[in-house]
């Protein structure tokens, strides 16, 4: 069998023919291939999840730095959507249904100082991901803490990650702790190690 990407999409496009296989031009990025599976990635071993310490952070460059305990973070406003995601080792996943807080909530209720113009995520254990601001502006971003309508597996980064599913998946950081507004971009995990600041994946914006 050929390691050709379209080859894979065909061959899962046979395997799969009651499945309607969406062909709106270029939703496939270029060389990723089609997995039906939901692959588990990251650095690390797996934090453990504590409600009695865990809180959610807003910090950095805005006019109302935000401190929410679990309990206050689930009533906050939702949105759930349905999407693909794709990770730069070349996976794409369609139609993948996740729900979390809007990050218009983020920007409404924090109120980012006129010069923020990049994030951090901090995550437990250290990993980071950064993103410009602009980027964080477009649809289905969210503070995701569902997957396919159920709380999000451990592995998958329980109790909240990042979402930000049009840039690759390494930006979309699991075990999500407080978010800093910064004017000026900063690498963050995988950025160090050579990966692309943006990491727009129609762009093949895997490294640089
Ligand atoms: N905290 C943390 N988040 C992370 C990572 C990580 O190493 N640590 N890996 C990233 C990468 S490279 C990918 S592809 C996705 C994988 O998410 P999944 O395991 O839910 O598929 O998580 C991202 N978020
Ligand atoms: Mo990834």
């Amino acid at each position: 069998m050929s390691d050709n990407p379209l080859d894979k999409v065909l061959r899962l496009k046979r395997a799969n023919p009651s499945r309607p296989f969406d062909s709106k031009e270029g939703r496939l990025p270029p060389g990723q291939y089609l997995t039906e599976k939901f692959p588990v990635l990251h650095y690390g071993s797996v934090p453990r999840f504590d409600p009695k310490t865990w809180d959610f952070k807003i910090w950095g460059l805005v006019e109302n730095p935000i401190r929410l305990t679990w309990d206050e973070f689930l009533k906050l406003p939702t949105e759930r959507a349905v999407t693909d995601i794709h990770c730069v080792t070349r996976w794409s996943k369609f139609d993948t249904a996740w729900e979390g807080v809007p990050w218009s909530w983020v920007m409404e209720n924090a109120k980012p100082k006129p010069e923020a113009a990049f994030i951090m995520a901090h995550c437990e254990y250290g990993f980071t991901a950064n993103v410009p601001l602009e980027e964080m502006a477009k649809p289905n971003v969210m503070l995701a803490y569902k997957y396919d309508d159920k709380p999000l597996e451990p592995d998958h980064g329980y109790p909240l990650r990042l979402f930000v599913p049009h840039l690759y998946f390494w930006k979309s950081a699991k075990w999500l702790r407080p978010i800093e507004f910064m004017a000026n971009d900063r690498a963050g995990f995988w950025e160090g190690y050579g990966y692309h600041m943006r990491g727009d994946p129609h762009l093949e914006q895997r490294f640089q």
